[in-house]
């Protein structure tokens, strides 16, 4: 038996290497004849995904392209090992020869694009990427009949178990098929990550046990900022939930709910925006002070009602929560959480 598996794993080692080798990738065609690019399939095939992730790569070749043309290919990753893994494209690589000159050397390069996020992908499942090229209409006749390869690097991530813990305490918790965790965050360092994939009711959060017992009153700050992907079709944000005590017991019995897309300006995409929740509108799940999802309001009226309102966890887990997700149809939300302030506490998952 070991034996057989040990020869399994050396075929699919040799497959993959003949693969790395053999694989006729991208072919992206145009010609200054017509506007309209004909491209095939490229393929990349990942295995051995990590809790650490790993980049591999793969080559896309570009021709006869003509000034102004622009459109996009697909790039087929398939999962070949044996855990889920969460893929994203972490970077290009242009080979900016110049003898001969490639299309991505020179003043004025073709260029590549994404805005695919981070896409799960289960054991022996795949998934499709789309790369933008866009060639600039200025760029000049030296560029003609040129050839240009560059190299697409993608970072495969085994998709954490929901119970993941981040060194400063936060846990993460998914359901219905999402996914998400700690990582690499779209601009460098590590974030908070969600990925709530394409079930309905797909959810992750992550929540932090330490502030049971703290008195909403007594809390100095309460911030956090959030990056949504381009890729997500909903410009919803990440939103943070308190689970509260109202009368001393150490049960909870309301949830506070801060939205960002009630604080008066726009989620916007593929940027990290500042979210000042201390100062900003909640509503209530049990509708105190008239703190309803459609009309909420600051802390302070809250407290009016109930003073000595706490911050407490549950059997669930902790009482400072960051989520995304629970939508009744697929959302494939993509975003990210950092810099969490809770009173004098500062989380920036590095
Ligand atoms: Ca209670
Ligand atoms: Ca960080």
């Amino acid at each position: 038996m070991k034996t057989r598996l040990t020869l399994s794993v050396a075929l699919i080692v040799l497959i993959i290497v003949i693969m790395g080798f053999g694989v006729t990738f991208a072919l992206f065609t145009d010609s200054a004849q017509s506007s309209t690019s004909a491209l095939a399939a490229g393929t990349l095939v990942i295995d051995s995904v990590t809790p650490q992730g790993a980049v591999f790569s793969t080559d896309i070749h570009y021709s006869n392209l003509a000034p102004g043309d622009t459109g996009s290919g697909t790039l087929t990753v398939i999962n070949n090992g044996s855990l889920d893994a969460l893929v994203s494209i972490s970077g290009f690589v242009y080979d900016t020869d110049t003898n001969p000159a490639s299309l991505f050397g020179g003043a004025t390069p073709l260029a590549l694009s994404e805005t695919n996020g981070i896409i799960p992908i289960s054991a022996g499942g795949t998934a499709d990427f789309t790369i933008n090229y866009s060639f600039p209409s200025d760029a000049g006749n030296s560029y003609q009949g040129n050839f240009g390869t560059a190299t697409i690097n993608v970072h495969a991530i085994q998709a954490p178990n929901s119970g993941t813990v981040n060194s400063q305490g936060w846990t993460l918790g998914t359901g219905y098929g999402a996914g998400g965790g700690f990582t690499s965050g779209p601009t460098g360092g590590t974030s908070a990550y969600f990925v709530t994939g394409s079930q309905p009711y797909g959810w992750a959060e992550i929540r932090n046990p330490n502030f049971t017992g703290t008195q909403l009153s007594s809390l100095s700050a309460l911030s956090y900022m959030t990056y949504v992907s381009g890729s997500a079709v909903s410009q919803v944000a990440p939103w943070m939930i308190l689970n509260i005590d109202i009368n001393d017991d150490g049960e909870w019995d309301d949830l506070l709910y801060f939205e960002p897309q009630d604080q008066g300006q726009s989620v916007l995409l593929n940027q990290w925006q500042t979210w000042d929740a201390l100062n900003g509108s909640w509503w209530s799940v049990d509708g105190v002070a008239g703190m309803t999802s459609v009309n909420p309001k600051a802390i302070s009226e809250y407290l009016n009602v109930y003073p000595n309102a706490k911050i407490v966890n549950s059997s669930a887990g902790g009482g400072v929560r960051v989520a995304a997700g629970f939508q009744s149809v697929p959302w494939n939300f993509v975003g990210y959480a950092d810099n969490i302030t809770v009173g004098g506490s500062f989380f920036d998952f590095e």
